[in-house]
């Protein structure tokens, strides 16, 4: 029984994976790590397998198909909670979040957050290699949830967290409604308007150096109906 899962998804991350788990196992020696991969075609499952076979610590959640980056998650959520963690890590697979920034994160977990994001967008936070395009959609998609859903928080849509597993055990997962990306401003939302604590640590996000970017159009305007809905449903509650 360990402390800490670190939750790792991916689709097509061959290229980063092996680099990726073993910046973990230097910047986290003591969590465990659980990979969750929607049978990728190029092997990424095979590959976390063989990592698995050689490293007790290591562990593979094979599932069907592609599914989406939140209910990969979800899983990992789910077994997170069933074997007894304190705390749950989302990172990317691509070396985007730098896993050297772990432990100030769970520091600040161990000392009340709930929910502690690896931010961009505060004082301190940046983003590198990223088109134009791609951090104005970032920063409107923020500055509009903030707006709507009146959050507090800065980088609402960030994938670099660490969760309490307690707080994770308030939010139903059967009423969780989103697919794609969206699935980050839906958490941090529940947990926030449920009164939890939530903190932001500043980080610089790096893009992918190889491989694709699963991001598409239809997660952008998934994202944008239902912040409009929640937002709206939330001030005709009030
Ligand atoms: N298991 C799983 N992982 C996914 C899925 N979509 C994206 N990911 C992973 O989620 C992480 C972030 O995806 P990425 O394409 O880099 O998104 P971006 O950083 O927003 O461009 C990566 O580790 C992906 O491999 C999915 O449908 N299933
Ligand atoms: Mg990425």
């Amino acid at each position: 029984m360990t402390e800490v899962l670190v939750i790792v998804p991916t689709y097509n991350e061959i290229e980063s994976l092996e680099l990726i788990i073993g910046r973990l196992r230097q910047a986290v020696p003591a969590a465990d790590l659980l990979v969750v991969d929607d049978s990728s075609p190029d092997g990424t499952g095979e590959l976390a397998d063989r990592l698995a076979a050689a490293d007790e610590r290591i562990r593979v959640l094979h599932r069907a198909g592609k599914d989406g980056l939140g209910r990969a998650y979800l899983a990992g959520f789910a077994q997170a909670i069933t074997e007894g963690y304190t705390y749950a890590v989302e990172i990317d697979a691509d070396g985007s979040h730098d896993p050297a920034e772990l432990p100030a994160m769970l520091d600040l977990a161990r000392g009340g957050a709930d929910l502690v994001i690896g931010s961009r967008w505060v004082k301190g936070g940046a983003v590198r290699n990223w088109p134009w395009l791609r951090q104005a959609i970032s920063r409107a998609g923020n500055a509009y949830s903030r707006w709507v859903l009146r959050s507090g928080i800065r980088d609402i849509t960030a994938g670099f967290r660490v969760y309490r597993v307690s707080a994770l055990k308030d939010i139903e997962f059967a009423e969780v409604s989103s697919q794609g990306y969206c699935f980050q401003v839906e958490f941090a939302w529940r947990l926030e308007r449920s009164g939890h604590r939530i903190q932001e640590h500043p980080i610089t996000f790096v893009e992918r150096a190889t491989g694709r970017s699963k991001m598409h159009l239809g997660i952008v305007v998934e994202a944008l109906i239902r912040v409009t809905a929640w937002g709206v449903a939330a001030t005709l509650k009030r």
